[in-house]
């Protein structure tokens, strides 16, 4: 009975507690298995898909993490945190008010387009008008690179929340933000069981009251239909307002900066940092309008960090 193995979903994760439910559930599985990583050995992400060992009835251990088509996750010279694996679509919910924070912006496109992952953007509270003309300016250079921009507001208006729903029916996203800028309220309008559905997490997690650092995979609505046989899922992390990037290589980097690609290798020097260099390709660019000045600000901050954390991490071998 017990020791068997079996394929599951991480479905939860808090700190290094996680719950993980069977792909194809036997009458005899629970409908989740506690799981626990063998010491250090495995760093797992809620949307992983795991070889489980039990070890109980409802407990188990990881033997294997299934290849990944990505992992998206944030680092600084000294630590990584995983936020979400195998999705397909980052939605970054930003709010009119409060402001938020163009650098995570930035660094959330970066990201995704590092990990190969569509990124949405959500612009919620537009029926706070006060901020709405700024909140668009700061996204223009992003509605430029082509990123999908939605305005929306998932308290006062239904219409703009049901329209997303083709965008999402079939695909496993992650809800990715600041704290306050609506990704719960997002959630629940969504997928009216959510609320539900945390309370048993957290009940089988024991979080306490701490939910909100919890991450979490919830089905999407059956009632949404299929896509390619699958219905698709959402993902909320914890809202977070740094996002490191110093795992990121400098060619790394250059090639994550898509507008930046046309460019590349030819500048003047071939160590260009792009910075201040004479002969630039990028810097004309630059100052041809066709790459936007804070883009380059951007990349030369993640630029350094990546060069800090190598630095850092010759004594360290946390990261
Ligand atoms: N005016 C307005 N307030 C909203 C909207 N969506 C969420 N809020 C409010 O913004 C605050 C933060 O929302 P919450 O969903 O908890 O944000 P989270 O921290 O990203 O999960 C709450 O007081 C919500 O009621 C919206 O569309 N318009
Ligand atoms: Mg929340
Ligand atoms: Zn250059």
């Amino acid at each position: 009975m017990h020791n068997s193995s079996l394929k599951a979903l991480l479905v939860a994760s808090y700190g290094r507690n996680y719950l993980a439910r069977p792909v194809q559930p036997k009458a005899s599985d629970p409908e989740f298995y506690e799981v626990k990583s063998r010491g250090k050995k495995h760093e797992v992400a809620v949307g992983d898909f795991l070889e489980l060992q039990t070890t109980s009835a409802n407990q188990a251990v990881i033997e294997t993490i299934l290849p990944r088509t990505n992992l998206l996750f944030r680092s600084d010279a000294f630590r990584s945190k995983s936020i979400a694996a195998n999705v397909d679509q980052i939605l970054l919910v930003l709010a009119t008010e409060p402001g938020f924070s163009p650098d995570l912006l930035g660094r959330a496109a970066i990201a995704a387009a590092h990990e190969g992952i569509e990124l949405r953007i959500l612009l919620n509270k537009t029926d706070l008008k006060e901020q709405l003309l700024k909140a668009r300016e700061l996204l223009a250079p992003y509605q430029h690179l082509g990123i999908p921009i939605h305005e929306i507001s998932a308290k006062f208006d239904r219409v703009s929340m049901s329209s997303l729903e083709p965008f999402l029916a079939g695909k496993v996203s992650v809800l990715v933000g600041q704290s306050g800028m609506g990704k719960s309220t997002l959630l629940n309008q969504w997928i009216p069981t959510a609320s539900a559905q945390t309370r048993e997490h957290s009940t089988k997690l024991d979080t306490g009251k701490h939910t909100t650092t919890a991450c979490r995979y919830y089905d999407l609505p059956a009632s949404w239909g299929m896509k390619d046989g699958r219905l698709g899922a959402l993902i909320d992390s914890p809202g977070f307002q740094e996002f490191g990037l110093a795992h990121l290589s400098e060619s790394e980097l250059q090639h994550a900066f898509s507008e930046f690609v046309p460019y590349l290798g030819k500048c003047r020097f071939h160590n260009c940092t792009h910075s201040h260099e004479p002969g630039c390709a990028i810097l004309d660019g630059v100052s041809q309008t066709h790459i936007s000045p804070t883009r380059i600000k951007l990349f030369n901050q993640l630029l350094h960090e990546s060069r800090n954390a190598t630095i850092q991490t010759q004594g360290h071998q946390s990261l």
